[in-house]
């Protein structure tokens, strides 16, 4: 079998998928040769039973508006793999939400939660409900008729989802209520819970604070720092926010964020209040980052545009898939920027990605690099079993050393003769092994 025929084989069971197609080749690729020279994974035939999700569930959801009229979104939850933990991943409600999608970030999931070191398999869910312009009454109801089928088939030792895009903090409060009630329970069985009923200090940060980061130990490893440097960040929801606090932590200046309507260039740096202002522009739900340029005069908002075109040291896409492609890594590369990291999953086009990689720049894929949000996740599972809470200190003290490790792990697993780290490579191979592995120690299942 060659890596042509594998593909073909996945492409023709799977069509109209291309996300998922594009998600599973990187893998395939990077990991091929580990693969066919290891015979107990041939022989488990390992592969194709990877790309293969454990179960699919879809569901209908209806739900009232504020004019009692009634509407039906789909559900989803691809619970891909559990052969090092329960299911784990978040759910995503954004219209352009289809099972392509929830397939590719389900099965990044499992890379990513292995590269963790945490016991969670991988999962994802979520539906193409458009929360643009709902009231809070609307995206209650829309939640809890979301929780009233998914309860069934999730739990703390089964399938724990948490947040992606258009889900936060309150939609997973709606959620939570739901399960309880429902179950007459009250476990850990979502992630990214309020402080007061479960939820974990830092998880709301850890995604852009890991993201940082992990950019701080690529920097680090060529004698570099965020000291000085100008960043570009995409997006403006929750992983954006938080890397934004961090590089200005680290010493660095944010010039750019994004939406789906343009970017913000503020030469003046995205720093204190402004950050702050972030929140309100996200919780405003009208997909719009033009308004930063209201408050702010002194920023400019260019339409329909991407912050790649900027001249920056680093580049962190946080806003969503296949949003920086050939041409924004070109202009990146060819304005000297020296360091990429990726806050959201698979935002590089695969073109993009090599370009990055033949330019032999700083490159950090999503799965490791963003997978401090999950971490963290996972570390809110260990304070709800256990039963205590740890403080922000000890919390992030934990995400940093997991990020320091993923770091390592890539780094080990990635570096070609030449001594350049592909984080594309060293991530997809370490966090296969493990899953890999496990997979076989438990025979055809
Ligand atoms: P949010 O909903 O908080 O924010 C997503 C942001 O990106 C929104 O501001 C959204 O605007 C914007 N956006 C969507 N499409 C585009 C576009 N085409 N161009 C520019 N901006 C766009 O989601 P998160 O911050 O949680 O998620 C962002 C990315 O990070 C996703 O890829 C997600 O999978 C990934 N991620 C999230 C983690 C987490 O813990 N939250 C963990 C790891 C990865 P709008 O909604 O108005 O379209
Ligand atoms: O893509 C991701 O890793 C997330 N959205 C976070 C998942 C989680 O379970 O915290």
């Amino acid at each position: 079998m060659t890596i042509h025929d594998f593909m073909a084989k996945v492409a023709a069971k799977n069509a109209g998928e291309p996300e998922f197609l594009q998600a599973v080749k990187e893998v395939v690729e990077t990991v091929w040769d580990v693969y066919i020279s290891n015979p107990r994974f041939v022989k488990a035939n390992i592969l194709e039973r990877i790309v293969e999700p454990e179960r699919v569930i879809i569901f209908r959801v209806p739900w009232m508006d504020d004019k009692g009229e009634v509407h039906v979104q789909r559900g989803f939850r691809v619970q891909f793999n559990s052969a090092i933990g329960p299911y784990k991943g978040g759910l995503r409600f954004h219209p352009s939400v289809n099972l392509s999608i929830l397939k590719f970030l389900g099965f990044e999931q499992i890379f990513k939660n292995s590269l963790t070191t945490l016991p969670m398999g991988g999962g994802k869910g979520g539906s193409h409900f458009d929360a643009k312009g709902k009231s809070d009454a609307e995206i209650m109801r829309f939640c809890q008729s979301f929780m009233a089928e998914l309860f069934r088939h999730i739990g703390p030792n089964t399938d724990v989802p948490a947040g992606d895009i258009g889900v936060g903090g309150r939609e997973i409060g709606y959620m939570f209520g739901m399960y309880k009630k429902l179950n007459n329970e009250f476990t850990g069985v979502l992630t990214g819970k309020g402080r007061n009923w479960g939820g974990s200090l830092i998880r709301p940060e850890a995604t852009g604070f890991g993201v940082v980061y992990f950019a701080q130990e690529m920097l680090k490893a060529k004698g570099l720092s965020f000291e000085g440097k100008r960043v570009a960040i995409s997006g403006f929801g929750n992983v954006a926010w938080g890397a934004a606090q961090k590089v200005n932590e680290l010493g660095g200046k944010v010039v750019t964020i994004s939406g789906p309507d343009g970017y913000i260039l503020d030469e003046e740096g995205i720093s204190g209040d402004k950050i702050d202002y972030m929140l309100e522009l996200r919780a405003s739900n009208n997909d719009r980052v033009k308004d930063y340029a209201d408050v702010y005069p002194n920023a400019k908002f260019f339409p329909g545009k991407r912050p790649w075109e900027v001249k920056v040291d680093v580049a962190l896409p946080c806003a969503t898939q296949n949003e920086l492609d050939i041409n924004d890594a070109k202009a990146l590369v060819a304005n000297g920027c020296i360091c990429v990291a990726e806050g959201a999953n698979m935002p590089s086009t695969p073109e993009a990605v090599e370009e990055f990689l033949k330019a032999k720049l700083l490159f950090a894929p999503g799965k490791a690099a963003n997978a401090g949000g999950v971490a963290t996740s996972g570390l809110e599972m260990t304070q709800n079993s256990m039963r205590l809470n740890w403080n922000s200190e000890e919390v992030d003290a934990k995400l940093h050393e997991i990020m320091r490790n993923i770091h390592q792990a890539c780094a080990d697993n990635g570096v070609e003769n030449d001594g350049f780290v592909n984080y594309v490579k060293g991530a997809n191979i370490a966090g296969f092994l493990k899953v890999a592995n496990a997979m076989c120690d438990m025979g055809v299942v």
